[in-house]
């Protein structure tokens, strides 16, 4: 396994200025940055920097995205569900020039709380008709596009590992696999070793953190649990310790992760945290 860190949690908002970061994120001990695909970051034009500036650090990029009300891809609307598959489209090609063979997160309908019912039957077929466009497309980059299912307050439309597998297995295109994620997990799944197994060897990115978002290893996350279905399905792809710095709040997104106090200083929560989850590995996985 690779261990990365999410970008997010140093920075609200990655810009050249950032970029000075990655040093601090390889001299941490880690091997990859998350690098989040947003409007914003994809009109800055700055693809060639953070792959310049992570090639001279070390470090590989890893993609994600996610999608909001005019992006939504399972929209019954047929020009928001358009728009939605020329960004993931974007997101892909940004994604490839980062050298990133994934593309996670919430890539299915918009991202966020809802005033709504719950998903429907015509939605679930939109979303398979996009994915499996978008599956296409990605394909000739040679990224792979990882479906994280998130907690309830997140997303009306999946929120387990069992319902992200049943929408690849009806798509049945290569391309799709499953991104799993501890905070999420915690909320939906009843336990973390069977969600990891159902997702087996479609589960291609992997989200760390603890329970309160925190440092991995603090609050009542069961990482026994977790390592042993990592181990179990051979799991040899990339760790990334997820959280957010509370500045995040600044932006657009931010209040969709309610980051609304700092649980633990960035440092920390990338440091202690890497040497828990690295602890963890020696224990399970390494043997
Ligand atoms: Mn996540």
């Amino acid at each position: 396994m690779k261990f990365g860190v999410f970008g997010l949690l140093f920075y609200p908002r990655l810009t050249k200025s950032e970029l000075a970061v990655f040093e601090k994120i390889k001299s941490f001990g880690y091997e990859g940055v998350e690098i989040s695909l947003s409007e914003d970051f994809m009109s800055l034009n700055i693809t060639k920097d953070v792959l310049r500036e992570a090639k001279n650090v070390g470090i590989n990029c890893l993609c994600s995205t996610s999608l909001d009300e005019k992006t939504n891809i399972s929209s019954k609307d047929k020009k928001i569900r358009q728009n939605g598959i020329e960004f993931l489209k974007r997101c892909i090609t940004t994604a490839a020039e980062l050298e990133s063979d994934v593309l996670g997160g919430v890539i299915y309908a918009p991202w966020g709380p809802a005033k709504r019912g719950p998903r429907e039957q015509e939605e679930w077929e939109y979303c398979k008709e996009s994915l499996a466009t978008v599956a296409e497309y990605a394909e000739k980059y040679g990224v792979f596009l990882a479906i994280e299912p998130v907690n309830r307050f997140e997303s009306y439309f999946l929120n387990t590992a069992a319902e992200a597998k049943s929408l690849i297995s009806e798509i049945g295109h290569p391309q799709l696999k499953i991104h799993l994620d501890t905070f999420q997990m915690n909320i939906e799944e009843d336990h973390m070793y069977d969600a990891i197994k159902e997702a087996g060897n479609l589960l291609f990115h992997f989200h760390c953190c603890a329970s309160n978002r925190g440092i991995p290893g603090n609050g009542h996350i069961e990482w026994d649990e977790v390592f042993k279905g990592l181990s179990e399905v051979n799991y040899e792809r990339w760790l990334v310790v997820e959280s957010f710095t509370p500045k995040v709040m600044e932006q657009e997104f931010g209040w969709q992760v309610a980051i609304w106090r700092e649980i633990a200083s960035p440092e920390d929560i990338a440091k202690k945290g890497l040497e828990f989850l690295k602890t963890c590995y020696e224990k399970y996985v390494k043997l």
